[in-house]
């Protein structure tokens, strides 16, 4: 058993805009107090997270002067020197300005599009200066609430053109830096293009640039769209596309929660962490999640720790899961193999493929060979609920 305790090689991450959240929602203003990014970094720091990410507009404000800016870069510098925190990824608020209500990269007004490439070119270079390596595109306003009027397949060209854009101005600055796509089916706008993990992956396969591309799949969303996350991090995991991830909870059906990691379907997370380490990720491990709004600041810090812990929690059952005799002993029935028709396994040949459509199968001894998985999944809940 160990303590639970947050190392800088578990690579904990969080968003300056995640343990910044001031609890405003859409019905109720603020209730915390914002802190500024320097009071955040030594929060972090205080509760024994790595790293910290950031939108652009999350460090300087939109409206920020040259010299403003150099201070507040200054300042956050100086704040992750003195804790040891560092900045893993960065990304570009293109959804909150007023200039990006009908989207940035497929809004319909082509001085949007040109102003939102502007606005991430210069998000990137601060990114970079600040040592990430990941950035991600999340397009929040990147959808439509009524199709009259902007084309699906107009916006995913315009997306692509842009992405496309991005790629060759990283690589002519000679940034070591990779994009992670994040979907999400709705909120804000009633439909999000490229709403699921998925779909992301699909879209990668069709850029200039597929190689530098992955995506940063988040909990949530793939509840909100009432899928099994963790099948669709496997996919990315697959296909070599899971440069980061985006860790929280998320009852299913709801509105947009983000809820502390593990709190709502501890199960979920479960599968999620135990594939992550049983395959090796060595990536952030983000919690883009929030504090309920009825805590205040000691509220935040025990949101920040609990989602540290219960990955470390479910990190610890993971283990046990796969050293559980009794659990084993079913894996290796269920998986059972005698052997017997290994010619035909494998990659394609015509040989084969005709000895394959000639060979007479037992089709209803087939169907008699039941698993046990109500067994193994009670081992699992109890192994879950602490009484194995
Ligand atoms: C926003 C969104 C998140 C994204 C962030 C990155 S911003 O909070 O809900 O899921 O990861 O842009
Ligand atoms: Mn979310
Ligand atoms: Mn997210």
């Amino acid at each position: 058993m160990t303590d639970f305790q947050p190392k800088p090689e578990h690579k904990f991450t969080f968003g300056l805009w995640t343990v910044g959240n001031t609890g405003a929602d859409p019905f109720g203003k603020a209730v915390r107090k914002a802190l500024s990014p320097v009071e955040i970094v030594h929060l972090l720091a205080e509760v024994g997270a790595w790293g910290v990410n950031f939108h652009d507009n999350d460090l300087v404000p939109i409206d920020a002067t040259p010299a403003q800016r150099d201070q507040i870069v200054k300042d956050f510098k100086q704040a992750l020197k003195d804790t040891g925190i560092v900045v893993p990824m960065a990304t570009t608020n293109l959804f909150s300005d007023p200039a990006f209500r009908d989207g940035a990269f497929t809004s319909n007004d082509p001085k949007v599009r040109a102003y939102a490439l502007h606005k991430t070119m210069r998000a990137i270079d601060l990114g970079v200066e600040l040592g990430a390596k990941t950035y991600v595109f999340w397009g929040g306003r990147e959808g439509t609430e009524t199709d009259a009027g902007k084309s699906a397949l107009e916006s995913g060209k315009r997306f692509a053109e842009a992405l496309n854009f991005l790629c060759e101005y990283a690589l002519d600055n000679q940034y070591d830096l990779k994009f992670a796509l994040e979907a999400k089916p709705n909120e804000p706008r009633g439909d999000i293009y490229l709403p699921t993990t998925g779909a992301m992956l699909g879209f990668i396969a069709t850029l200039d640039h597929p190689e530098m591309v992955g995506v940063n799949p988040e909990m949530a969303h793939e509840h909100m769209a009432g899928l099994n996350f963790m099948h669709a991090v496997a996919q990315a995991w697959g296909a070599g596309k899971l440069f980061h991830i985006d860790l929280n909870d998320q009852n299913y059906a709801r509105y947009d929660q983000d809820l502390r990691f593990g709190s709502q379907n501890p199960k979920a997370a479960f599968f999620l962490v135990k594939f992550l380490e049983d395959v090796g990720y060595a990536g952030s491990r983000h919690f883009d999640a929030h504090a309920y709004r009825t805590d205040n600041l000691d509220g935040v810090k025990a949101f920040a720790r609990g989602c540290m812990r219960t990955y470390l929690i479910l990190k610890e059952k993971a283990a046990q899961f796969n050293a559980d005799p009794d659990i084993q002993a079913l894996l290796a029935q269920i998986n059972a193999d005698d052997g017997s028709l290994v010619q035909f396994s494998g990659k394609y040949s015509a040989d084969k493929a005709k000895s394959l459509k000639a060979y007479e199968f037992d089709r209803v001894a087939l169907g008699q060979r039941g698993q046990p998985y109500e067994q193994l999944d009670q081992l699992t809940i109890d192994l879950l609920l602490g009484v194995r």
